[in-house]
């Protein structure tokens, strides 16, 4: 079921972009090999040599042409979102927002825009797991009928610095240490907390990072924000400031540390893969697009600066407009060629959209085309067919590395008088490009507006909009990371910055390291979000997975007629049995396991079930870990059900079991049922817990 091939055949291929790349794609079904110069090639499993034993001779062109692509495979992976994944789909506008921009895909609902997407995590190599504790890429490539407009955010709405010049210091220390290069796509090490510890601008960020938020579940269950204040210019001329947000249809939703690391181990493509297999199986995700806005005359209303990318705008003061949805609907046909080379740009942007000054910002525009000069090799990265735009390119710009484009003519200068000063600009009218015309008048200084000083009063707004479980899973996660630090001054130092957010948080961990938290000095929260918390988010069993845990003998008609339920949810169904050989119902009929207890893990799934079947029962309490999967899936917090005899497997795994009645009873996720005959009723409240996501006020039993 899992790592299905790719089936071009089977993908959308209705929109421009798939179309411009379909000129680009290369099916090599029932073609013969040739080189690259299209040679035929004869034979490819030996070299040329001089005798079966002699040694190979240096005519053999194919073997040197083929030798030296191989030694030339790899690129510089990315400095930073190194590890990512990528999708292709479409944008589509509810409704036009011409008052506030002039950008054609977002004033015309008529339109569909293709848009590729990259999800990625930001301190791991390129082959680190997906389930560390880490910020979350989430950067879409809108191709407009204007030219491209890339929105590069993160799944959390602030940063870690101030002022981009701090960049490249924040991912030294982030990055692993320097003598060993240990630890690998982590931030619980000395360096990390140093840094967190002397740049207290990062406070509130630090909070986001030790939150759920930093482990979700799925890429499809993350919301994405363009972090930075941008502009919208209407038709007219006018500004507004905006703010960008993607908001997931499944809402937001995080994995447990303990199960993120497990997941490392077992499936650390965990959040690729589910991506790859929701679109392959055509739960295509969706993520609404939304806008806070506010007016020009507005800059100065709140107690922060608008443009501090370390601080949010409150949902609950400048409402999030929705205005339109993404659908991520195809997958790629070649990870290189498309999530590897695709660059995105905080530059890329068309008429209606535009800049302020906020420093951090402003120090982007700078670092993607210089970081794409050296990963793609040259000034051309444009012209590779994920990056080209839908609209033609003409310019004066030639030559360079990997040039694609033959541009005939004599000419290749403005204000020419050969070509009649072709390529010529557009007025604005005809859609030229003209920076918002911002009045701007300073000193030339290296320093920073008093207005970014506070650092702690959004950090402690954070905590105090979260629930008990959040601020439990929060102070476990200053207490692991804190805990990897071997510095104790390094340690003293992060608790001295806490204690001036909460000081409760700041007790709570400074007692389990070795610490002492301040009393007194902690910021009062401005105000309280609610829309902070993921326990407010939108709840659903659809595309979730579940685990039926099945042996020979189970009962036929209650596993068919509970898998019948859960496909009809979309939920995805999964047979684990002791081995992958095929099982008997007590019908006699067969059913072929998806994974054995040895093949499957219990933290890839959402939640478990146990049939019934004496026999079925027996042969899973006979393997250790059938047990272990359903204590492991309890210790999760995960929905759990048992019937008839099923209920002994929950035992053996120290779940307690007195919730019982005849069509089921259910608490914290713990569902008991007779068992037998199948039982609607009873596979609707299993799905109804499985949309509960986890059942945080389960009480785990030593
Ligand atoms: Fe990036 N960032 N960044 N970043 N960033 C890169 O560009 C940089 C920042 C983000 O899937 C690099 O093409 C600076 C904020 C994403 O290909 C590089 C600063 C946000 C991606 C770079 C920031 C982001 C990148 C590395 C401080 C959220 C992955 C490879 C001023 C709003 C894009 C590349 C992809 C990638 C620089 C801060 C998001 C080096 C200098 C804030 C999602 O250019």
């Amino acid at each position: 079921m899992d790592n299905k091939t790719n089936d071009a055949v089977t993908q959308p291929t209705n929109n421009e972009k798939q179309e411009q790349l379909n000129a680009y794609r290369v099916q090599n079904d029932g073609q013969t090999m040739t080189t690259n110069q299209g040679l035929r090639v004869e034979d490819d499993e030996h070299s040329l040599k001089a005798g079966p034993r002699g040694p190979t001779i240096m005519e053999d062109f194919h073997f040197r042409e083929k030798m030296t692509h191989f030694d030339h495979e790899r690129i510089p992976e990315r400095v930073v979102h190194a590890r990512g994944f990528g999708a292709h789909g479409v944008f589509e506008l509810y409704e036009s927002i011409a008052e506030f921009t002039k950008a054609k895909f977002l004033t015309d609902p008529s339109l569909q825009t293709p848009v590729f997407v990259r999800f990625s995590t930001v301190a791991g190599s390129r082959g680190s797991s997906d389930t560390v504790r880490d910020v979350r890429g989430f950067a879409v490539k809108f191709y407009t009928e204007e030219g491209n407009y890339d929105l590069v955010g993160n799944n959390m709405p602030v940063f870690f610095i101030q002022d981009a010049v701090k960049f490249p210091d924040f991912i030294h220390a982030v990055k692993p240490e320097p003598p060993n290069e240990i630890p690998q796509a982590s931030s619980a090490h000395d360096t990390f907390w140093d840094f967190v510890s002397t740049n207290t601008e990062s406070a509130h960020m630090i909070m986001w990072v030790m939150s759920g938020r930093a482990l979700p579940r799925s890429f499809r269950m993350m919301e994405g924000f363009g972090v930075h204040t941008f502009r919208f210019i209407n038709e007219k001329g006018k500004s507004h400031f905006v703010k960008f947000h993607w908001k997931p249809k499944l809402g937001v939703h995080s994995l447990v540390w303990d199960e993120t690391q497990k997941v490392a181990g077992k499936d650390p493509d965990f959040n690729r893969r589910d991506l790859w297999n929701a679109i392959e199986q055509g739960n295509y995700p969706e993520f609404e697009l939304g806008v806070q806005i506010l007016k020009e005359e507005d800059e100065f209303s709140f107690d922060f600066d608008i443009l501090d990318a370390t601080k949010l705008w409150p949902e609950e003061v400048v409402p999030v407009r929705i205005i339109g949805k993404m659908t991520l609907n195809r997958n790629t046909d070649n990870f290189f060629a498309e999530t590897e080379q695709v660059a995105f740009h905080t530059g890329h942007v068309v008429p209606g959209i535009d800049f302020t000054n906020d420093p951090l910002l402003q120090g982007r525009l700078f670092s993607y085309t210089d970081t794409q000069l050296l990963r793609l090799g040259g000034p051309n990265f444009a012209e590779i067919p994920i990056n080209r735009p839908i609209v033609p390119v003409h310019n004066n710009q030639r030559d360079g590395m990997h040039r694609m484009m033959i541009n005939p003519g004599q000419t290749s200068y403005h204000r020419n008088g050969i070509a009649n000063n072709a390529p010529a600009p557009a007025s604005q009218e005809d859609g030229g490009y003209r920076h918002y015309e911002e009045k701007v008048d300073g000193r030339k200084i290296k320093a920073r507006s008093n207005s970014f000083d506070d650092h702690y009063s959004q950090a402690a707004m954070f905590w105090h909009s979260m629930s008990d479980v959040e601020k439990g899973q929060i102070v476990d996660a200053f207490r692991f990371e804190l805990g990897k630090v071997m510095s104790k001054e390094v340690r003293q130092r992060v608790i001295d910055v806490f204690s001036q957010v909460a000081e409760e948080l700041a007790e709570k961990v400074a007692v389990t390291i070795g610490a002492t938290a301040t009393k007194g000095v902690a910021a009062k929260p401005t105000f309280i979000s609610p829309a902070l918390s993921m326990m407010n988010t939108v709840n659903t069993a659809a595309t979730r997975k579940v685990a039926i845990l099945v042996g020979n003998g189970f009962s036929a008609a209650e596993v068919n007629q509970l898998k019948q339920a859960l496909t009809e949810a979309k939920v995805a169904v999964e047979i684990i049995s002791k081995t992958q050989a095929p099982i008997q119902g007590d019908d006699n009929t067969t059913l072929e396991p998806h994974q054995s207890l040895l093949t499957a893990a219990s933290v890839l799934y959402d939640a478990v079930y146990v049939a019934c079947g004496r026999q079925s029962v027996d042969e899973l309490l006979s393997d250790v870990k059938g047990a272990d999967f359903v204590r492991e899936a309890f210790l999760h917090y995960k929905t759990i059900a048992a019937v008839g005899e099923g209920k002994e497997l929950l035992a053996a795994a120290r779940v307690p079991v007195e919730y019982t009645g005849a069509s089921g009873s259910e608490s914290a996720g713990i569902l008991i049922g007779a068992g037998h005959n199948g039982n609607a009723d009873f596979a609707a409240s299993f799905i109804a817990a499985i949309a509960k996501h986890r059942h945080w006020n389960r009480k785990l039993q030593p």
